[in-house]
């Protein structure tokens, strides 16, 4: 680990008032952060508030402990903090409440994992080879010999689980085995994690997932997948935005399938786009031409113009892709 890192975390750690931030939508991985975060600090004896903004949220990370100590975000909030840490933001636009963030407090700190990420904190703390944000945290932890209690050890070993895949995806490393380890013995309640997170699906998101696999695009000779699903449908099923990875998760895992593509009419009408690949396609480098980012086996970006025009843009790319970059790989 790098050592400046572990001063801006030590500066982290004396700050007086501290704010903490995550990004838009937020997943496993960014409530376990922020949260995980909040009682590190909490436990130091931190003046810290941990704000987020629940807008079209189903509360499927409610059961974090100190998830109702959230605050939700407010242009009317006038207080000014000493220090921002943002967990998990790519970029600045994804931070929650970015501009009032960065307006209210004196300094910002970024910490994060993402490949694409600028570096648009006064420092940052960004290893892009790490599974997760709440692995970093739980490693600057330990450098630091803070203490982790078992509320922000579930926190973290949350994020860890979410954004490894339960240990599939090719970020899960032996520390991450480890910190996932010392989390366990630390306390962290693996058992409620894994009920909340995968034994008490909604049945709605079962039946829509049958609607997506009927009407799902299957494309050059199988490699790719592409599903979309426009506003209507999404209302009719009741299913809500964060659960939308799990099904571009679930065609990634299809036998031959490399890229799958989930492209999702928003409410302004631009179209969402999540991308997951499985074993070489760098898909962060294809949602950098729709001005997104992510990691290299899954990233997004919002496109602009309407479903069919964003699905023919991304077929066209996803070919040249396979045909120029990719050709080794066409027939593994
Ligand atoms: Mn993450």
């Amino acid at each position: 680990m790098n050592l400046d890192w572990n001063k801006t975390f030590q500066k982290i750690l004396k700050s007086n008032k501290i704010a903490l931030a995550t990004h838009v939508h937020p997943d496993g991985d960014a409530y376990g952060s922020l949260l995980g975060m909040w009682h590190l600090l909490k436990n130091n004896g931190s003046n810290v508030t941990a704000f987020v903004d629940h807008t079209n949220h189903n509360g499927k990370y409610s059961f974090l402990p100190g998830y109702s100590e959230l605050i939700e975000i407010s242009q009317d909030n006038h207080e000014m903090y000493d220090l921002a840490v943002t967990l998990d933001c790519g970029d600045k636009g994804r931070v929650t409440g970015s501009e009032w963030l960065f307006s209210h407090s004196r300094q910002v700190i970024n910490i994060d994992h993402h490949y694409s990420n600028p570096m648009f904190g006064h420092e940052n703390i960004v290893d892009d080879r790490i599974s997760s944000t709440c692995e970093l945290l739980w490693k600057l932890s330990v450098d630091s010999k803070i203490n982790i209690s078992k509320e922000a050890a579930t926190c973290l070993f949350t994020g860890i689980m979410t954004d490894t895949g339960n240990f599939l995806y090719e970020n899960t490393s032996p520390e991450t085995y480890r910190s996932t380890a010392d989390l366990v013995e630390k306390g962290a309640d693996s058992e409620t994690v894994k009920f909340h997170l995968y034994h008490n699906k909604p049945l709605a998101n079962i039946q829509f997932l049958g609607f997506l696999i009927q009407q799902m695009q299957v494309l050059l000779d199988g490699k790719v997948i592409i599903l979309n699903i426009s506003r209507e449908i999404l209302d009719n099923y009741g299913v809500s935005y964060e659960d939308l990875d799990e099904f571009v998760a679930f065609a990634r895992d299809i036998k031959g399938v490399e890229v799958s593509a989930l492209l999702k009419e928003m409410k302004d009408g631009n179209i969402k786009i999540s991308l997951r690949s499985k074993s070489y396609f760098d898909v962060s480098e294809l949602a950098q031409q729709f001005n997104g980012g992510g990691h290299q086996r899954a990233a997004g970006a919002v496109s602009p113009v309407d479903m069919e025009k964003t699905r023919e843009q991304l077929k066209n790319l996803l070919e040249i892709y396979f045909q120029e970059k990719y050709y080794d790989n066409w027939n593994t």
